[in-house]
């Protein structure tokens, strides 16, 4: 078998090997470093992964490209499950407020928060809509992500959720990224429904979910939980309903109250419960018991700047499968450094670097039903990978705030080089 593409004298390769499932405990420590690591790739796909040289059957010409790994670390192409990437304006007006000792829950109460971002999204165009989020695609595939989850839900209104989620289906056909969406009509009750969420719940559940599913828009539903935002019965009914038109059920759980979020990710074995602040002891367990992953997003934590994390080390004890995420939004979130919040990750959440480059390959893999295909370096799955110019995977937690990423492949193809993208795809 020929290859097109040869990595060779890795000094660290992160293979990730094992089981397309979700890591547990000690399994999220095991990611399967090769030290001087070779493989090699034909066409979307790996064809082979090892230590030293190539065996005979793998054949190389004058058209394949050569690699040099020394001194680099090579990983799976990073997972973003969990992000908003498809939203009109930016919030910086909110800074000064945060400053004033302005909580995230206040600025949304005062209509600002999401309510802002919802105005600024219905008053953009598909245009307007599609270059801005393709701007922030180009900065996360330099930073090393290759799969990207991106949720609706700064419409509100079916006219304006259609379109973010038409949005991320163009992107996902013409960006390097792959793009897997979410419906979030859930994401907060807008204004004119204020004294009448009820009245919002049942548009959504008759309106807006039927409709999404027959133009097949989303793969996942996902419903903001929260004291204040939607109730626990809220969250089932919808995901229940979702369930039924074939998404599969992802929550907003336990952001910032207690709230039994975690408890009924598990009840509904959602894929996925995220955020987990505030989760609960008996809530951390029934998700370990019902196999929930834990999407954690520690750069949210840090910019709500109220002290608070998610309990990473409580949860892998309990044998929770964790993942990572930017969650990549104009508000909580606004940053695609998947790499900053692997930092935090570690020197916050506590995680190792092994555990934290679990969280970002195959947890992430598992959490958007891509495991098959991604979230390893081994033989059949897909060409997405990552060089990294550092030696091994503890420097690039350690040297922290600057983008590691010298080379990312996709599907095969180089897509950046020394840091930067090919242009326009
Ligand atoms: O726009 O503030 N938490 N949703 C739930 C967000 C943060 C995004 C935002
Ligand atoms: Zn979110």
């Amino acid at each position: 078998m020929k290859a097109d593409i040869v990595i060779k004298n890795i000094s660290q390769l992160v293979t990730m090997e094992g089981p397309d499932r979700p890591r547990i405990k000690e399994e999220m420590k095991n990611i399967g470093i090769i030290e001087n690591g070779i493989l090699a790739v034909s066409g979307e796909e790996i064809i082979y992964v090892g230590e030293g040289e190539l065996p005979r059957h793998i054949d190389i010409d004058e058209r394949t490209i050569i690699i040099d790994g020394s001194g680099k670390t090579v990983t799976p192409g990073l997972i973003d499950p969990h992000t908003h990437l498809v939203h009109g304006g930016s919030r910086e007006n909110e800074l000064a407020m945060k400053l004033n000792g302005m909580k995230y829950m206040d600025i949304l109460r005062a209509g600002g928060g999401i309510l802002s971002t919802v105005r600024a999204t219905q008053n953009a165009s598909f245009e307007e809509l599609y270059k801005k989020a393709e701007k922030s695609l180009d900065t996360m595939l330099e930073f090393g992500i290759t799969t990207v989850e991106a949720k609706s839900g700064y419409g509100l209104n079916i006219e304006t959720e259609l379109k973010q989620l038409r949005v991320a289906k163009e992107l996902n056909e013409k960006h390097p990224i792959d793009v897997v969406s979410t419906f979030m009509g859930a994401h907060a009750v807008p204004i004119e429904y204020k004294s009448n969420a009820e009245e919002f719940v049942e548009i959504i559940i008759k309106d807006m979910i039927p409709r999404v599913a027959e133009e097949k828009l989303a793969e996942f539903c996902d419903v903001f939980c929260e004291e204040g935002i939607f109730t626990v019965d809220q969250t089932r009914r919808i995901l229940n309903a979702a369930r039924k038109h074939g998404m599969l059920p992802r929550v907003h759980a336990d952001e910032i109250e207690p709230f039994g979020g975690a408890e009924l990710a598990a009840e509904l074995e959602a894929v996925s419960a995220d955020h987990l602040v505030a989760a609960s002891e008996t809530g951390m367990k029934i998700m370990a018991e019902k196999g929930v992953i834990a999407d954690l997003l520690p750069a949210t934590s840090f910019n709500l700047a109220n002290g608070k994390f998610a309990n990473a080390r409580r949860m892998i004890e309990l044998g929770v499968p964790v993942a990572l995420s930017t969650d990549y939004n104009p508000g909580s979130s606004p940053t695609e450094n998947i790499q900053l919040v692997m930092y935090f990750a570690s020197l916050i959440l506590r995680m190792t670097p092994e555990e934290v480059f679990t969280a970002v390959t195959i947890n992430s893999a598992c959490s958007i039903k891509r495991e098959n295909n991604i979230g390893s370096i081994k033989k059949g799955k897909k060409a997405d990978i990552v060089v990294f110019d550092s030696p091994n995977i503890n420097y690039i937690i350690y040297h922290f705030g600057i983008n590691h990423v010298d080379m990312v492949f996709k599907n095969g193809k180089i897509v950046v080089e020394k840091g930067r993208t090919k242009g326009t795809f």
